[in-house]
């Protein structure tokens, strides 16, 4: 496998475990925050990340190529209130859309189609983990910080949570 697309990949493989972790600890932070639909939403996407790491290996080992599961930097673990929370959400999935970029552009400079074929993948899901991040900021603005707007929307992500465990479960 071609090196540096190798070098790349495996960036990325760290990157997705670390927001993987990200994520976990966010769900965390919402349930001991008593937004308990929140969190098993945040667990879900936190699983979703792992999944993502292990497309990455699975790939490069297919391809010939050899994996390396680096050092994590520590997630944070607190946020002053549930808005910041998603607001690092959608920074974070923003970041990741830059990563991707790269990834592809490294394939492009090295001539490896097959690569930028596979992360293809990778590219469409960015535009769902955006816009799904910035509908959440949407709903959570409309909530405004009140007691009952909050009550509905951790209500929400609650459905939302089940919906996409679901759609999980039918893949
Ligand atoms: Fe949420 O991003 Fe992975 O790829």
């Amino acid at each position: 496998m071609n090196t540096k697309v190798e070098a790349s990949l495996n960036k990325q493989i760290n990157a997705e475990e670390h927001a993987s972790r990200l994520y976990f600890a966010m769900g965390a932070w919402c349930d001991r925050n008593g937004f308990a639909g929140s969190a098993k939403y945040l667990y879900a996407h936190a699983e979703e990340e792992r999944m993502h790491m292990i497309k990455l290996v699975n790939y490069i080992n297919e391809r010939g190529g050899t994996v390396v599961i680096d050092a994590l930097p520590k997630p944070q673990n607190d946020w002053s209130e549930i808005l910041n929370v998603f607001k690092d959400v959608l920074a974070h999935e923003q970041k990741i859309t830059e990563m991707i970029n790269a990834m592809f552009e490294v394939c492009m400079q090295e001539k490896d189609y097959l690569t930028s074929n596979f992360l293809q993948w990778y590219i469409q899901e960015q535009v769902e983990e955006e816009s799904g991040a910035r509908t959440i900021l949407d709903k959570l603005t409309l909530a405004g910080n009140t007691q009952g707007g909050l009550f509905h929307f951790d209500k929400e992500m609650m459905t939302m949570a089940a919906a996409s465990a679901a759609n999980q479960s039918v893949q």
